[in-house]
């Protein structure tokens, strides 16, 4: 398959000013009819080529003279048209069996109800069209179906007429005054239930929003609801940003690709991110939810009113949502914790992609199949840009830029340089160089180190290089690389915006000047904090404290994660069990722990017995932590979790799959052995209130409590921690609390009680498909030698579907990405059975199966054996004939 380049972007030769669409919807047969008012916009435009897929073309007429549909139609499955007047009207009648889509992308079913998915090119699976971002087409589209299973008929827009037909049918028609690319097309019908509520906009106008689920489920579209009315109130505050129909549409469906799609006022979403009660999700999944609800949102903005130009622009519209959906969060839940959370995710998903072979810059140069381009690069990274945009200019000069960059492309389709220009423009700040994030792929490594200089000599160290004495200052030396990758061999110098402060011997910000400050935006964070632009390969930076200081600072760098950079500093572990406890920038406290954790991790696991191996000082850091009660339970509880073993693998040079978990087993025993009275009193303490409620004061208290029952876990042996277990597993009134008992008792527990419970679990969520995922993704993770044996055993379980994305990452996926010791077993037991299950899947969902094969993207990193273990699983799958173009494109880059 070809690949297609940025540089080959051609304005389109014709548009699509109108679209009339009808469907006559039936399981088997669906009949699409077409009427597309072509435009010229060229004067040489032919010969016409209308994307298609998959699509029988009964009838077709230019001008309403009929056409042979079998003269027009060309190997590709594209539409040809070799002659045209500069204005016409095409007409085409083609049939489509929306029952037979098992790839989940165009018109299809899922448990009865038609619904659609047309990002990024599924619109032409529906009907013949330019299937291109940058055509921008009113829509007016007719649905016809059976009254009696399809009594909800919606699409795009306004609903502007609905009537009975004969035969049991009934019709709805929709418009939508807003031209849109194909892409954000939607067309739902089915029986479904729906939740409704209003929200006026300040502007007063009053919008109906009405959430539909399949039946029996709309008590649990609550939360959903709360956070979409939510997130319509915040983009008004925080964005000036208003909504812009009198309807807004949500549907959940069971069988979905991805997490949720923003067509224009009627998204579609993943059942698994809007159903939510206390019975049946976590914590985590109603935070999740209402992101997801409030990004979708928010591209109503960012992606609907302004679009993108051509794919390699995805991150336009994603970098900059999921950018807003972060704030969003953060301005109403912890704003540290989320952006701990988010760094995290960023460091297990994106740092790992920038280093292996399927690395790409944020707007990617070239792809073969755009669906594997939803990637944590242009996602995640891509938020990262647009937060040290947000860094660099400051939130009024930010919004200043939005609002330049709305105004003057509203009803466009843009592309990420005009969005640079708009903040450059509307900020007066530089961004030139800065523009390099997005054409280099690649994490770069900051390299800080520092010494004091006395006031005399101006050079060498402070007396005794301990204390700095009055007019000395403390030199902060800064250099950045990025290293190749596997699409760019040559790199060059970013502009990194670094925040920091200099800490004094009691973790207080020092006053303090910075010399030379020519490349230096002017502080306007914490007071005694600085943000440098790190824009050559080395820098040095002079700082005056304002006052004679007993002990030379400690410089706490890249607070809040101001740049998403590897940091290579200075510090000992004595600094970061200082840190990890001092620093007053939260994001860099956590940070410090994970830092100091992965030191001690690191060495434990290169030792003969890891077991034998535990740094004791580490053992007591965590102790202070534990102990201090004064500390926010939300951060409390990130901050008790070790670095995950997949991070610990990026760290080292050839991973050590088993030194590496038994390390971690081991700390995490330790920890538990010395804290055991320390642990069992935090969970005493922190109750949260009964009955349940959801609020983050409450969430955090059971996130606090359960990271403590997560360690007490390890106490395998201890009949008294295991009694308090089941209990906590037995009288859990809400899923955050049973499924963390469950985690720890399926993964640590004795096989009584651990059988007992994952019993118990299944009989006791049978049927309900979303909460049974976690039980499956719980065994798949589980660190025990049977993991493989038990993820092959469910895959005949009825809870389990090959079909449906959620079951396959709830277990396929949560074995190979998270199972990390299980999946990387040294007999290749897991590289096997992941092969096998990504041929399978590609011939029923392309998609699915692409994504589960970037599982394998790391073989590079592994030991000899493993490497020639999936290296010959990969080359399986490339040479299963008929592979799709998407798992094709993944495995082969992987080869490469
Ligand atoms: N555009 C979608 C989203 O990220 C992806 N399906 O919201
Ligand atoms: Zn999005």
């Amino acid at each position: 398959p070809a690949a297609i380049r940025r540089a080959d972007y051609r304005p389109p030769t014709f548009t699509v000013d109108a679209i009339r669409l009808e469907f006559d919807l039936d399981p088997a047969e669906t009949i699409v009819t077409a009427e597309l008012s072509l435009r010229c916009l060229t004067e040489t435009a032919f010969p016409l080529h209308l994307d298609g897929e998959d699509l029988t073309l009964l009838e077709l007429s230019l001008d309403g003279t009929a056409l042979d549909p079998a003269q027009h139609v060309d190997g590709a499955g594209r539409l040809v048209l070799h002659e045209l007047p500069p204005r016409a009207v095409l007409r085409t009648r083609c049939r489509i069996a929306p029952e037979a889509n098992s790839r989940l992308t165009g018109l299809y079913l899922s448990n009865g109800i038609f619904c659609t998915q047309c990002e990024a090119q599924g619109f032409r699976r529906i009907t013949f069209f330019p299937d291109r971002p940058d055509v921008l087409a009113t829509y007016d589209v007719t649905v016809r179906a059976d009254a009696g299973s399809c009594p909800v008929l919606l699409s795009n827009g306004n609903c502007v007429d609905r009537q009975s037909l004969p035969d049991g049918r009934h019709m709805a028609r929709w418009q939508d005054p807003f031209p849109k690319p194909s892409y954000l097309f939607a067309l739902v019908a089915g029986r479904l239930d729906r939740l409704a509520d209003t929200f006026t906009t300040r502007s007063g106008r009053q919008v109906d929003l009405h959430l539909y689920v399949e039946p029996g489920q709309a008590a649990r579209a609550h939360c959903a609801m709360a956070a979409l009315k939510q997130s319509m109130a915040w983009d008004e505050a925080r964005f000036g940003l208003e909504y812009d129909l009198d309807i807004f549409n949500i549907v959940a469906v069971a069988d979905f690709n991805s997490g949720a799609m923003e067509n224009k006022s009627l998204n579609i979403f993943n059942a698994k991110y809007i159903l939510a009660d206390e019975a049946t999700a976590t914590d985590t999944d109603m935070e999740l939810i209402e992101g997801v609800v409030a990004h979708e949102y928010f591209h109503n903005w960012t992606g609907n009113r302004v679009t993108c130009r051509d794919w390699f622009q995805l991150s336009l519209k994603e970098g900059l949502t999921v950018f807003r959906d972060q704030e969003f969060t953060a301005d109403h839940r912890s704003r540290a914790v989320k952006r701990i959370r988010d760094v995290r995710t960023l460091r297990a998903r994106q740092f790992p992609e920038d280093a292996g072979p399927l690395s790409h810059p944020v707007r990617p140069d070239t792809y073969v199949e755009i669906n594997n381009f939803y990637t944590a690069t242009v996602y995640e990274k891509g938020a990262e840009v647009i937060r040290m945009i947000h860094t660099i200019l400051g939130e009024a000069r930010f919004q200043a830029g939005m609002r330049l960059y709305l105004g003057r492309h509203d009803g466009q389709a843009a592309t990420c340089e005009d969005f640079v220009a708009a903040m450059e423009e509307a900020s007066g700040c530089d961004l030139v160089q800065f523009r390099r994030w997005y054409s280099q792929s690649g994490t770069p490594r900051v390299t800080a180190q520092w010494h004091v200089e006395g006031p005399a000599s101006g050079a060498g160290p402070g007396a005794g290089g301990q204390a700095l004495p009055d007019g000395g200052c403390l030199v902060l030396t800064l250099s950045q690389d990025t290293p190749p990758t596997a699409d760019q061999a040559e790199k060059v110098p970013l502009d990194i915006p670094i925040r920091l402060a200099l800490l004094d011997g009691e973790g207080r910000p020092i006053a303090a000047w910075l010399e030379e400050a020519a490349d230096a935006a002017p502080d306007r964070s914490a007071p005694g904090e600085h943000l440098l632009r790190l824009t050559g390969p080395r820098q040095r930076f002079r700082f005056r404290p304002a006052e004679a200081q007993e002990h030379a600072p400690l410089p706490s760098l890249n607070c809040g994660f101001s740049a998403p950079v590897i940091l290579h500093a200075d510090y000992g572990d004595a600094d970061d069990a200082f840190l990890m406890v001092r620093d007053p920038d939260a994001v860099n406290r956590w940070e410090a722990g994970q830092r100091y954790a992965t030191r001690v991790l690191l060495r434990m696991a290169a030792a003969e017995d890891p077991a034998m191996a535990v740094d004791g000082r580490y053992v007591d850091a965590f102790g202070g932590l534990l102990r201090d009660e004064a500390m926010d339970p939300s951060f409390a509880a990130v901050a008790m979790v070790l670095p995950e073993e997949g991070y610990l693998a990026d760290q080292m040079a050839v991973v050590d799959v088993d030194g590496l978990h038994a390390a971690r087993e081991a700390m995490l025993r330790a920890i538990a052995l010395a804290h055991r009275n320390v642990l069992l009193g935090m969970h005493a303490r922190l109750q949260p209130a009964r009955p349940y409620r959801a609020d983050a004061d409450q969430a955090a208290l059971r996130a606090q409590r359960n990271a403590a029952l997560a360690l007490l876990g390890l106490l395998t042996e201890d009949a008294e921690v295991q009694r308090l277990v089941m209990a906590h597993y037995r009288d859990a009134d809400n899923m955050t609390d049973r499924l963390a008992a469950l985690t720890v008792l399926a993964h640590h527990g004795q096989e009584a009680a651990r059988n007992l419970a994952l019993a118990d679990f299944e009989e006791r969520y049978r049927g309900e498909a979303l909460v049974l995922d976690k039980w499956l993704a719980v065994q798949a993770q589980a660190p025990r030698r049977d993991a493989l044996a038990t993820v092959r055993r469910l895959l005949d379980h009825p809870a389990f579907r090959l079909s449906n994305p959620n079951r396959v990452y709830a277990l396929i996926g949560a074995f190979a990405m998270r199972n990390q010791w299980r999946f990387h077993a040294a007999d290749g037991g897991g590289y096997a059975f992941l092969a096998e299950q990504v041929k399978k899947l590609d011939g029923l969902n392309r998609q699915v199966a692409a994504r589960m094969a970037g599982a394998f993207g790391r073989w590079q990193r592994y030991d000899g054996p493993r490497q020639n273990l999936m290296r010959a699983a990969l080359e399986s799958i490339r040479d299963m004939p008929g592979l799709s173009r998407d798992t094709f494109e993944i495995v082969n880059k992987s080869l490469e």
